[in-house]
């Protein structure tokens, strides 16, 4: 495919700082040749910009909303720019926040061309949070929530069209942490979730076939990869890291089978903190990780 690179280097939907160096770590971890390695023809268009971080608490439940809106409003135009295209956006955060301005662009466009959209949500949190249920008030614990349109209008109403998305749509995998009140969202509105009680006890194969089953030609495939998904041995660069994550060989696995589907139309690579890592190996093993996702693999299969 034809991949373009878009860097948002923002935490401001984040409660810990450093997500903004992300794009450039990705970048240092070789994302590009590593894309190339697998036949992608790859452009990248360097970074957005939008306002900093003005570490505030939060108003109405939300920290720093209008500057969450800013960011997620040139995400949108940029990644809805690069589908129009027939290129795959490869949004490369920044924090979670931004998944609203990039999964509402792929929404809109999936609208206007009649494709049916499915979104793997990869991650250690369910990010269904809304003001009155979050603990932080941190939106990068919200985005989810915001695109079934439960959220501030500014933000559920971003792609032109809401909700954005139907909780239908959305398949979340490797989830271990969710608060008390966005628990009881999930439940009410049927969020399906593959926690890792359910690749405990079922593997990532079986979690994987599930969650990608029904999946047809018309179908574009949303993939927002929360780096926190992974276990935190495996990945100690992230803001929230939370124990008991899926290993290094189950996410091969489950990126070789998103591959394997041939489906995969967008990507997000979020909440990696570089002020956190250990000399970039959670970039590195985030550069792995998505070489497996555009194809790679150790002997061809059938
Ligand atoms: C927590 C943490 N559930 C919150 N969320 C996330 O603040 O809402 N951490 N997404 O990465
Ligand atoms: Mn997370
Ligand atoms: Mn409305
Ligand atoms: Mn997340």
């Amino acid at each position: 495919p034809r991949v373009s690179l878009i860097g948002a280097p923002t935490d401001v939907g984040a409660g810990v700082r450093g997500a903004s160096m992300g794009p450039e770590a990705l970048r240092v971890a070789q994302l590009q040749p590593a894309l190339e390695a697998q036949g992608c023809d790859v452009i990248d268009r360097g970074n957005l910009s939008g306002p900093p971080n003005p570490w505030q608490p939060p108003v109405n439940g939300y920290r720093h909303l209008d500057e969450v809106v800013a960011w997620n409003q040139v995400v949108h135009e940029a990644v809805h720019a690069e589908l129009q295209q027939g290129r795959l956006p490869l949004l490369l955060g920044g924090d979670h926040c931004l998944g609203i301005g990039s999964i509402s662009a792929v929404a809109r466009y999936c609208r206007e061309t009649g494709k049916k959209l499915r979104v793997l949500w990869l991650d250690a949190h369910a990010d269904f949070n809304t003001n009155t249920l979050t603990p932080t008030g941190n939106v990068h614990g919200m985005p989810v929530a915001v695109l079934c349109g439960h959220g501030p209008q500014a933000l559920t109403h971003l792609g032109g069209h809401h909700p954005a998305i139907k909780p239908q749509m959305v398949r979340q995998i490797g989830i271990r942490s969710v608060d008390a009140g966005e628990k009881r969202l999930v439940h009410a509105e049927n969020l399906e979730v593959f926690d890792m009680r359910y690749i405990d006890e079922m593997g990532m194969r079986h979690t994987m076939e599930m969650a990608l089953a029904l999946l047809d030609a018309q179908t574009h495939l949303h993939v927002s990869f929360d780096v926190d998904f992974l276990d935190a041995e495996v990945a100690p660069g992230v803001g929230t890291t939370v124990r008991g994550g899926p290993t290094y060989r189950e996410a091969q696995l489950c990126m070789e089978m998103i591959a394997d589907t041939g489906r995969l139309g967008s990507l997000d690579v979020v909440e990696l903190n570089p002020a956190l890592d250990v000399r970039n190996q959670t970039a590195e093993v985030a550069v792995d990780l998505i070489a497996s996702l555009f194809g790679k693999s150790t002997l061809m299969r059938r």
